[in-house]
């Protein structure tokens, strides 16, 4: 965040309203640097989500999530939310700098490899900032809702069996003779 290389791990909390509803997340921003990746990894495990990013500028940055994303996916547990944001596009427009700005097809077709939703943003203009967060906390809700309906749905099914089962005892204990 700001000018400063995360170091390890930093943690925020915020609520997203989507659909009259209030998602509220946690964020563990993991930092990007090399020397870091094999702790960042640990935090992909349990995540619901990961957000990956690079610098539509910056064509090393794009090569680099590729890796990124092979760690992710040999991490996560399988329906995580994957997303891909290609940030800074505000130096796309200020620049007119073409020459090295990675298109967002090329971006889509990666994120799509892996299953990844894709959005160019920037933190300067707030393009896209909303809308992706947005996203991610519906496609995390409806995650949850269909968890919840399992559920439900398992536990209801285990109280049909149970009440029989139950209903059989105390038919027997009930009965004496
Ligand atoms: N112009 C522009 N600069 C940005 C944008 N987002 C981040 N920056 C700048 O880019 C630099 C790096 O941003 P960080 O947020 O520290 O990047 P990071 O990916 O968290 O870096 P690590 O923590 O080292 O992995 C900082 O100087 C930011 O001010 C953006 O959308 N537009
Ligand atoms: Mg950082």
């Amino acid at each position: 965040m700001g000018n400063v290389s995360s170091e390890g791990v930093d943690f925020q909390v915020c609520n997203m309203k989507v659909d009259k509803q209030v998602v509220a997340l946690q964020l563990w921003d993991t930092a990007g640097q090399e020397r870091f990746r094999s702790l960042s990894k640990q935090y992909f495990r349990k995540a619901d989500g990961v957000i990956m990013m690079y610098d539509v500028t910056n064509q090393q940055s794009f090569f680099n999530v590729r890796s990124w994303m092979e760690d992710v996916q040999n991490s996560v547990e399988p329906g995580t939310s994957l997303m891909l944001l290609g940030s800074k596009k505000d130096l796309v427009s200020i620049n007119g700098d073409v020459g090295t700005y990675i298109y967002p097809g090329e971006a889509r077709r990666l994120a799509f490899e892996y299953n990844a939703s894709f959005f160019e943003t920037s933190s300067v203009t707030g393009l896209n900032i909303d809308e992706c967060m947005k996203y991610m906390s519906r496609l995390l809700r409806d995650r949850e809702d269909q968890t919840i309906a399992k559920t439900i749905n398992v536990l209801s099914s285990e109280n049909e069996h149970g009440s029989t089962g139950a209903f059989k005892n105390s038919c027997s204990c009930g009965t004496t003779s």
